[in-house]
Order: C-alpha cells, then structure tokens, then sequence
C-alpha cells in the first residue's frame, strides 16, 4: 500500500513481480501540505536534530492527519482477517492507531528509518501527543538505534503515562508494545555478486582511467541533502588541497548527490551552496582537463553504483544526523579483497555496529582533514585489518535478518522484555 510519486493519480491497484500494489491519490494540495510540508518540513528535520528549522503549521498537520487515515483505511480493505501489516517510517505515523482502531484483529508493526530524537527536541511538537498516540497502535515498534527507541520510551511514559519496564510499555488498556532497536542492512551478498561481475570490475577501471588514474579516489554518494554533511567534506577536502597536504594532480573527489524534494527551501539553499562551493574549489586547485571534484546530479543504477564504489580508495560519509545510513554498507559489501577505508560520521547509526571505520565529528573540520588524510595514507596492512571486520559485520547483519528478526518478533507479540 503505497503513493505511487506522482499527484492526482487515480491507479488501480495491479500486480507487479508477484506483488500486488495497492496505490492510494494523493491530490496536489496534499503532496505540499502532507509530503513537502509536515513530513519534509517539520518532522524530518525536527526528527534530525534541528540541522534546519523546522517549520509548524496547523494546515500541514490536519493534512497529514488525513492523509494516513486514508492508508489505514487502504491497508484495512486489503488485510486479511488476522493478518500481520508492516508500516513503514516518519510519513505515516499515526496509521497504527488508525488501523488497529479500524481493525482489531490485526498484528501491527511500525519502522522508523529515521532518528527518534530527544525529548527535549520532540516535546517542540504541538502535536507530540498525538504522534506517540499513532505510534502506539503498533504491537511493536522498531528504531535504528537503542538511543532511538530510548528516547521513544522514555517520552512515552512521561507525556501519556505508559508504564515502562525496559523495551516494554504497558498502555492504560493494558496492552504492551514493544519498542526495540533493529539497525537496517543490506543485500549484502547480493552487492558482492554484483561487484564481482566482469561489467562492473571493467566499468570501476574505466572510471579511473577517465579520472586521469588518480593514486587516492575520494567518493561521497547521498541524497542532496542538509542532513548528510556535503559541504564539510567538500569544504575539507578544498583545505587539504589548498594546504598542500593533497595534491591536486594525484587525487579526485567524486561527489554524486542526488537532488530531492527540491520544492522545500532548505534544499534549493544547500544546492546553491554546493554549487559556489565546488566551483570555487575547482575554479582555484583545477587544471586542464583535470577539475578535483567531479560533481553530479545523477540518479544511477545498482551497477553503476557497485562501479563507484569498486573504484573509490576512500569512501567519505559524513552526516550531521542520519537514522543508519546504507551508502556506508553498500560500499564495504563491494570491498572484495579487504581494501579500501570508509570515513563514517559518529552521527549516523551505522557508526554504531561499525566501529572499526575511520569514525570522525564532521562538525569538525580539522578533524575531517586529518581523518581523511589518515584514511587515505595508512598502511594497507591497518586499511585490511579495519576492512575485514566491518565486512564480518555487513556479511553476519543483512537485510534477510533484519527483516526475519522483526517479523518473528511481531509474531510473537506481546513480547516478553529483552531484558537490561
Ligand atoms: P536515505 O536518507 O535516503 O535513507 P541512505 O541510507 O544512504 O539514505 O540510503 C540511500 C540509498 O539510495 C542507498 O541505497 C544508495 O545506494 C541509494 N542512492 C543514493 N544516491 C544514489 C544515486 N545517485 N543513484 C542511485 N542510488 C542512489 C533513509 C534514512 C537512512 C536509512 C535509510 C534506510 O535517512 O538513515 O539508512 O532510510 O533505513
């Protein structure tokens, strides 16, 4: 059950690689009111620590009230009796309590992608009780990070009185729903493969060699987004090369970052910026035929992605704020013989299963330079030694178990607590 992208379609549901779809019409009007507005604009990036203001309108809020009563509704037309309804992420929040309200007989779970911020941050929300209300329809309730689903139980228990024992909180009905941390992954294996195909080790050299075979190929892949910490790395890696401390004629930065939600002001400001920043970088430390940041805009596909990351030295992720984080995974799957360094923010979630990354403040930008440095300039002996280990733990943790690990949780709901 889902938004097929575009406003004001009216679509069947249909089938699709032995899936059925079941779309639900969003109108104009909701895609800015419900979409770009109360999910884009004031939970994202209050959810994601206040990196941009977020913005609090009445209209927005009703609109997105609206808006997951309609998928409850979808959801509770197609659900057979009994059946286990998986909801995910910020956009539909509220839809647990929707849903269970229209049906009682179902096993509701509820994701959330992103950040659960701390109290002091979401208490901002007119409508926090409401929020935690919806969420609470579900039977359990899954968060990136242990401090996420902490910081869910704790405003849960303050603001609506639910007894809170561990992961367990037990509601005034004396219902209990679990909130726990199940870190998202990968296809781990399914990366790999890929990387490992002849097209895509062909197309990683050919990268190179249209580079100008650099010693050291810096890459950054995200979403065109304020949350991913684009400018510092980029601004960084301008200070390295005008200290000297990186030559501009032996290494490249790739920086693919995809626009998104481009109607919000906060991203038309940061693609602005990113515009002047790597322009002037170019425009001072390029030479013919050789600019040291290629930047884009593109969307690619899996290969061209397992290509880039085949072909890149050191993979830069640098978010101010980030739920987990799949780019940093996506890269060590196509590390195939151990080598490579991946520099990771302590903020996004997946520096917390991997630790034995290049791990750095990004709001530091003399630690940036430094780590980048190291990443780039460390014995292949130490790079090997970081690489199989967090191989170990993208290879152990994939996407197979982290799906299998809700669903026979949600299946046994209510849950026993896991303990301290
Ligand atoms: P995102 O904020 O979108 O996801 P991320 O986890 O990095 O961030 O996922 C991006 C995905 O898009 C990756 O699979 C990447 O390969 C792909 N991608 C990025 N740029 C691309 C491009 N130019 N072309 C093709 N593919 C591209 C949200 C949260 C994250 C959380 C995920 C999953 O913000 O923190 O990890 O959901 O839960």
């Amino acid at each position: 059950v889902g938004w097929p992208g575009s406003p004001d379609e009216d679509l069947a549901p249909f089938e699709h690689g032995g899936l059925g779809l079941v779309p639900v019409r969003l109108s104009a009007g909701e895609v800015a009111d419900y979409y770009e507005g109360f999910s884009n604009a004031t939970v994202w990036p209050l959810y994601h620590d206040v990196l941009a203001p977020p913005e609090y309108h009445r209209e927005w809020w009703q609109s997105y009230v609206e808006v997951n009563r309609r998928f409850a509704e979808a959801a509770a037309a197609v659900a057979a009796p009994g059946a286990t309804v998986w909801v995910q992420d910020y956009q539909l929040q509220l839809v647990p309590a929707d849903l269970r309200r229209l049906r009682p007989d179902l096993r509701i779970g509820f994701f959330l992608h992103i950040p659960f911020p701390p109290a002091e941050l979401f208490a901002r929300l007119p409508w926090r009780d409401r929020v935690i209300e919806g969420l609470l329809g579900a039977d359990l309730i899954g968060f990136q990070t242990v401090a996420g689903a902490q910081n869910f139980t704790r405003m849960a228990r303050s603001r609506l009185g639910a007894a809170r024992n561990r992961d367990l909180l037990t509601l005034a009905d004396g219902r209990v729903v679990a909130a726990r941390p199940y870190p998202i992954a990968i296809d781990t294996r399914g990366f790999q493969s890929l990387a490992k195909t002849p097209a895509v080790r062909e197309r990683a050299a050919q990268v190179r060699r249209d580079l100008g075979d650099p010693e050291t190929l810096f890459l950054g892949v995200d979403r065109l987004d304020y949350t991913k910490g684009i400018p510092q790395r980029i601004r960084a890696f301008g200070e390295l090369l005008a200290e000297g401390r990186l030559d501009p004629a032996k290494v490249a930065f790739v920086q693919i970052a995809t626009p998104s939600r481009e109607r919000v002001g906060e991203y038309r400001r940061l693609r602005d910026e990113m515009d002047r920043l790597v322009g002037r970088i170019n425009g001072d430390h390029g030479l013919i035929g050789r600019a040291p940041i290629t930047y884009l805009h593109s969307g690619f596909g899996r290969e061209e992605m397992a290509a880039l990351y085949r072909a890149a030295d050191v993979m830069v992720v640098t978010p101010l704020r980030d739920g987990m984080n799949l780019v940093a995974k996506e890269y060590i799957a196509c590390r195939l013989r151990n080598q490579g360094a991946l520099v990771l923010s302590e903020f996004a979630g997946a520096a917390h299963e991997l630790r034995q990354a290049y791990l750095v403040n990004p709001f530091d930008i003399d630690a940036l330079k430094d780590v980048m440095t190291q990443a780039a300039g460390d014995l292949p002996r130490e790079r090997q030694r970081r690489m199989r280990s967090l191989r170990r733990q993208v290879f152990e943790h994939d996407i197979d178990r982290w799906a299998g690990a809700f669903l026979d949780d949600l299946a046994r709901a209510p849950l026993p607590s896991l303990g301290s």
